[in-house]
C-alpha cells in the first residue's frame, strides 16, 4: 500500500472535521439540528446579497474569460490531443456536476413554486403558473453552471499548463497565496472544501434515496422501511465505489455513457408520448421569460420584509440562495473533475462547453419532465400538488411517471438512472476527494485511497439516517458551504493572476499554447511588412 504520496495532515483534518460534526449531531440530534436550522437562518438570512453577487459575478467574470486572451490557452502542449471526445466530455462532466437531484427537482420544482410563487403573486394564479416552470429552469440555469465552472480556470490551468501534477484547491490558490498554502492555510483550504463536498452529497443522497425507495417499492410492493432505504444506499455505494476503483477511464467513463444514453431514452420517451406540443410551448416561454428577467431573477431578495404592505414570503431564501449555495459547495469538485478530463481543450472551450451543454442538459430536464407534471396538473388528469401534499415529493414523481404508457417500465428505467445519476456524481467525488489528500496525482489517485473515500461518503448519510436526520445534514452542508465563498474568489483572482503573467512572459514561456486572435495577427503582419518596407528603402 503506498502511503508515502499521502498528505496526511490533509486526509486526517478532513476525517477529524467529518466525525467532530457528525458524532455530536447522532449523540443530540434535537440540539445539534437545533444550532444547525440556526446557523443556516442566520447564513440565508444576512448573507443573501453576498451569494447572489457571487452567482452574477461568476458568470460575468467566465463570459469576460473567454472572449479575452486567457481563453485561448490551451490546456496541454500544443499539439496535444483532445484526452476526450466531445461526447464522452459532456456527458462526463453532466453526470459529475448533476446527481439524481434533477430528477427529483425537474420533476417537482414546479410544484412549490405553483403553491408558493416569486415575487409575492397569488398561489395558482396564472403568472405563478409562468414563473413555476421558468424558475427551477433559472434555478439550474447559466449562473448556477459559471458556479460549477469557474475553479475549472485555475486548476486545469495549473495541471495542464504550468504542469504541476497535483489536484487540490490550495494549490490552485498558490499564485495569490504564496507560499502560505504549504503550511496550515494550505491544508484548511482543502479540508473545508472536503467537507463541503461530502455535505453537498450527503442533499443529494438525502432527496435520492426516498425516491429511490419510492421506485422500488411501486415496482416490487416491498414497504418502504428504513431497512430498504440503508440497502438502496449500500447498494448505490457498492456501484460507484467499483466505479471509482476502476478509474477514469474504464469505470467513471463506462457508467456515464450509459447514464446519458438512459437519460436521453427517458426524456424522448416523455417528449414523445407525452404532451409533445405543450411540453415545446411551455418550454421556450419560459426560456424567453427568464431572459426577459434574467437581472431581476438573479437579484431579488425582500428588502422591504413585511414593512408598509409588502409580505415576506422567504421564496429568496429557501430557493435561491439555498442553491446557490448548493451549487457553491460541489463547484470545487466539478472545477477539479472537468479541469482533470479537459487536457488538450482551450480554456474557451472548457468554459463555454461547461456552461452551455450543461445549461441545454439542465433546460431539458426541466422542460420536458417537469412540463409534462404541469400538463397533468392543468388539464385535471392527475392532481399531482394535491398528491404531493398527500404523500409527500418521491411518492408524487412516480404518481406522474404512472400516466406514461408503459408504466412499470418508466418507473424501472427512472429508478435505474436515479441510481446511476447518484453512483456518477459519487464515483468522481470519492476520486476527487481521494486526489486531493495526495501530495501529487500523476495520472490517477492510488486505488485504495479512492475506495477509503467512497465508503466515507456514503457513511456519514447513512449513520444520519438511522438517527432520523437526513433533513439537519442538508441543511448543515449548506452551512458548511459557506467558508468555500471565499475560496472562490481567491481561485478567480489565482487564474488572472497566473495567466495574465505567463501571457507577458509568453516569449520564454514554452512555446505557448497561446494562440494570437485575428486582429493581433493582422497587427503582427502590418509590422512586418513595415520592416520590409523599411529594409528596401534602406
Ligand atoms: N446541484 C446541481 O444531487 C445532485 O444533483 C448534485 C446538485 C448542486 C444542485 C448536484
Amino acid at each position: 500500500m503506498k502511503t508515502k504520496l499521502i498528505d496526511w495532515p490533509t486526509f486526517i483534518g478532513a476525517l477529524i472535521l467529518l466525525l467532530g460534526v457528525t458524532i455530536p449531531l447522532i449523540l443530540y440530534p434535537v440540539k445539534g439540528a437545533e444550532i444547525v436550522n440556526l446557523a443556516n437562518d442566520f447564513m440565508t438570512g444576512n448573507f443573501g446579497v453576498f451569494y447572489l453577487l457571487v452567482g452574477l459575478a461568476a458568470f460575468a467574470f467566465l463570459i469576460f474569460v473567454s472572449f479575452s486572451k486567457n481563453g485561448h490557452v490551451k490546456l496541454g502542449n500544443k499539439d496535444a490531443e483532445k484526452e476526450f471526445g466531445t461526447f464522452s466530455w459532456a456527458a462526463m462532466l453532466f453526470a459529475a456536476g448533476i446527481g439524481s437531484s434533477i430528477l427529483y427537482w425537474g420533476m417537482i420544482e414546479w410544484a412549490y413554486y405553483y403553491q408558493g410563487p416569486p415575487f409575492a403573486i397569488t398561489p395558482g394564479s396564472k403568472d405563478a403558473i409562468s414563473w413555476a416552470s421558468a424558475y427551477g429552469i433559472f434555478h439550474w440555469g447559466p449562473i448556477a453552471w459559471a458556479i460549477y465552472t469557474l475553479p475549472a480556470l485555475p486548476i486545469a490551468y495549473f495541471y495542464y499548463v504550468r504542469k504541476k501534477p497535483v489536484l487540490k484547491i490550495s494549490e490552485a490558490v498558490r499564485p495569490v497565496l504564496g507560499r502560505f498554502v504549504d503550511g496550515p492555510i494550505g491544508v484548511i483550504i482543502d479540508v473545508l472544501f472536503m467537507f463541503g463536498l461530502m455535505g453537498g452529497a450527503g442533499t443529494t443522497l438525502a432527496l435520492g434515496t426516498p425516491m429511490i425507495a419510492e421506485g422500488v417499492h411501486d415496482l416490487t410492493g416491498i414497504p418502504i422501511t428504513l431497512g430498504l432505504k440503508a440497502g438502496i444506499m449500500l447498494v448505490c455505494t457498492l456501484i460507484f465505489a467499483i466505479s471509482a476503483y476502476s478509474g477514469l477511464r474504464k469505470g467513471i467513463k463506462i457508467l456515464s455513457d450509459i447514464n446519458l444514453w438512459l437519460a436521453i431514452f427517458v426524456l424522448v420517451f416523455i417528449f414523445v408520448f407525452g404532451p409533445t406540443l405543450f411540453i415545446s410551448e411551455t418550454t421556450l416561454t419560459s426560456i424567453g421569460l427568464i431572459m426577459d428577467n434574467f437581472f431581476k431573477m438573479a437579484t431579488w431578495l425582500e428588502p422591504f420584509g413585511n414593512l408598509a404592505g409588502f409580505t415576506e414570503t422567504g421564496f429568496p431564501e429557501s430557493w435561491t440562495i439555498f442553491y446557490w449555495a448548493w451549487w457553491v459547495v460541489y463547484a470545487p469538485f466539478v472545477g477539479l473533475f472537468v479541469a482533470r478530463i479537459s487536457r488538450g481543450r482551450t480554456i474557451r472551450e472548457m468554459v463555454l462547453g461547461t456552461m452551455i451543454y450543461g445549461t441545454l442538459g439542465c433546460v431539458l430536464f426541466f422542460g420536458i419532465m417537469g412540463n409534462f407534471g404541469l400538463y397533468l396538473q392543468l388539464t385535471g388528469q392527475l392532481d399531482v400538488i394535491g398528491f404531493m401534499n398527500q404523500y409527500g415529493a418521491p411518492a408524487a414523481i412516480i404518481e406522474i411517471l404512472h400516466q406514461l404508457p408503459m408504466a412499470d417500465v418508466m418507473v424501472a428505467l427512472f429508478t435505474i438512472l436515479a441510481v446511476l445519476f447518484l453512483a456518477t456524481t459519487f464515483d468522481s467525488s470519492s476520486y476527487i476527494l481521494a486526489a486531493v489528500v495526495q501530495k501529487e496525482v500523476q495520472s490517477e489517485p492510488i486505488r485504495w485511497n479512492r475506495l477509503f473515500w467512497a465508503f466515507t461518503l456514503c457513511l456519514l448519510p447513512l449513520v444520519l439516517m438511522f438517527v432520523g436526520d437526513l433533513e439537519t445534514l442538508q441543511t448543515a452542508s449548506i452551512v458548511a458551504g459557506f467558508p468555500v465563498i471565499f475560496i472562490m474568489f481567491l481561485l478567480a483572482w489565482s487564474f488572472m493572476k497566473a495567466s495574465n503573467t505567463d501571457i507577458h512572459e509568453s516569449k520564454n514561456y514554452e512555446a505557448p499554447t497561446i494562440h494570437i486572435n485575428r486582429r493581433e495577427r493582422l497587427g503582427r503582419l502590418r509590422e512586418d511588412k513595415d520592416v520590409t518596407k523599411e529594409d528596401s528603402t534602406k
